[in-house]
């Protein structure tokens, strides 16, 4: 038959893409999802003085775009969702105006302050009443940050909308909060299921301007009269999905039956296990671990780790130098290089900001005693096997935080791409990697939409779409001669920096 077409944005930190999705029945009976880009466009950061912004209206137009290509392009979507990267957001004033652009999460506003709020609020009750990991960037310190500087637009704030619900406000009017994109902001509580006012109170963030959020599946609204007009498009209408990218890539994974591990693979590498309750035992916290709201009223147990943005970021330093390499091009280079040269504690907080990324991972070597990475070969190897062995390390973290084993790890999204990293993720743990699909988010954040109007019934049978519609490639753990050696050595660099 001709199926349901429904569309998805899917905003990363770097780009931006929108799909349509057809969901269609064989004759069998059984169920196909197939996935078409109709348009992508790149997201780049703006500094202003000395903060650093999204630029959120080119954002709008080029969503806008993609709404009229969809169409152009023939198909006819009834529905749209957007998910983004956490934690970012807008305030809305009294006549519901966007103040000001909305900051990136880079934006060196929020360091030291990880340390400020810990003396304020004391990191035990911070971790027990949010569940997540402390990174510099989550909303609660963006929004301490303001409110530390007396900032006006924080006096005439009225509403908080999260990037994806600010982005569906611009198209429908309608202000909502979305439940998992709420869960990264530290100000939510996952005991109490609702947002924490007394902290909010003690660190001087205006409580009043939190929408009550709501749950994946649900209908926001139709487009506005006047966008429907200006596209020339009908009234499609606005679903709730797992705004949260990670978290409609976790929807995606196509797993079934009992606990499984998975690993997230964009500009970050999101690590972790789907549960059915938090945990929130001090262990969680000095093991670094987040619990993040999820689709289908799972909670994820999660650890951000650096990820590939640290070959992003050294790839963007060789391309202002003349010498454009691409990613594919970088993995082959990477696998002449010779093994274990130099390793990285990726998780080093000097590798989070903008900057020379080629500087400071020389720097980390020389400080740990390593030889220098000389070309890009030598540097890619030295990023992939890192993070390699850095997820082994989070692995088994996870296991002692959740008593169980996995058998192997399920990657998913744009990283799996390289191959090479999955290659070195599977002999890293010492078990099978079991990779796709790459387009994760943009899927979860479909099936959502078909979870939403019925044509798909749940969680679980979304999954088993995944598996049936995409391929899947398996790594097994061979060739694992020289992991266990670099492991400790790695340990080793890790207690280096970090202490303990
Ligand atoms: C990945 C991601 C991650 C957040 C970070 C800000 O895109 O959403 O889950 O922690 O961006």
């Amino acid at each position: 038959g001709d199926g349901r077409t429904a569309l998805a944005f899917d905003l990363g930190a770097g780009s931006g893409r929108a799909f349509v999705g057809r969901l269609s029945e064989k004759e069998d009976g059984s169920k196909r999802l197939d996935v078409t880009e109709v348009h992508r466009f790149p997201n780049e950061a703006v500094q202003v003085g000395a903060h650093l912004h999204w630029d959120i209206l080119r954002l709008l137009r080029e969503m806008k775009k993609g709404i009229r290509s969809a169409w152009q392009q023939g198909y006819a979507p009834t529905t749209f969702g957007i998910d983004t990267w956490g934690v970012d957001f807008g305030l809305l004033d009294a006549s519901g105006e966007l103040i000001g652009n909305p900051y990136h999460y880079r934006d060196p506003q929020t360091e030291g302050l990880i340390e400020e709020v810990n003396a304020r609020v004391g990191e035990e009750r911070l971790f027990r009443e949010s569940g997540l990991q402390f990174m510099p960037f989550n909303t609660i310190y963006q929004l301490y940050a303001m409110a530390k500087a007396a900032s006006p637009k924080l006096e005439i704030a009225r509403t908080l909308l999260l990037t994806p619900d600010l982005l569906a406000y611009m198209l429908t009017g309608v202000r909502s909060c979305e439940y998992t994109m709420a869960t990264t902001t530290a100000l939510y509580d996952p005991v109490r299921k609702e947002w924490n006012k007394p902290l909010m109170e003690l660190l001087g963030i205006p409580s009043g301007m939190f929408l009550r959020p709501v749950r994946p599946g649900e209908i926001i609204g139709p487009l506005t009269a006047e966008v429907a007009e200006e596209l020339r498009v009908p009234a499609m209408q606005a679903v709730a999905v797992g705004t949260h990218d990670t978290e409609s890539a976790i929807a995606a994974v196509p797993a079934h039956g009992g606990p499984f591990a998975y690993l997230v693979c964009g500009t970050w590498s999101l690590l972790g296990t789907e549960l059915a309750e938090p945990i929130l035992a001090p262990e969680a916290r000095k093991l670094e671990f987040s619990n993040e709201g999820g689709v289908g009223d799972t909670v994820q147990l999660l650890k951000n780790i650096m990820g590939l943005w640290i070959l992003q970021e050294c790839k963007r330093e060789w391309e202002e130098r003349g010498e454009e390499l691409g990613f594919a091009e970088l993995a082959a280079m990477a696998e002449q290089a010779e093994p274990f040269r130099s390793l990285i504690y990726p998780d080093d907080p000097r590798f989070f900001g903008p900057g020379s990324m080629l500087a400071r991972i020389r720097t980390f070597c020389e400080e740990t005693g390593q030889p220098v990475p000389r070309e890009a070969g030598e540097f890619a190897r030295c990023i992939l096997e890192s993070l390699a062995l850095r997820y082994r390390q989070a692995l088994e973290q996870m296991e002692r935080l959740t008593g169980r084993e996995y058998e192997g790890l399920h990657m998913v999204a744009g990283g799996i791409q390289n191959k090479l990293l999955c290659r070195f993720t599977a002999r890293a743990i010492g078990r099978p990697v079991w990779a796709g699909p790459v387009e994760a988010s943009v899927i979860g954040n479909l099936l959502v939409q078909f979870i939403a109007t019925g044509e798909c019934r749940d969680l679980d049978e979304a999954r088993r779409l995944v598996g049936v519609s995409f391929p899947v490639e398996s790594y097994p753990a061979d060739e694992t001669a020289g992991w266990p050696e670099a492991y400790e050595r790695y340990l080793g660099y890790e207690r280096a920096v970090v202490g303990g």
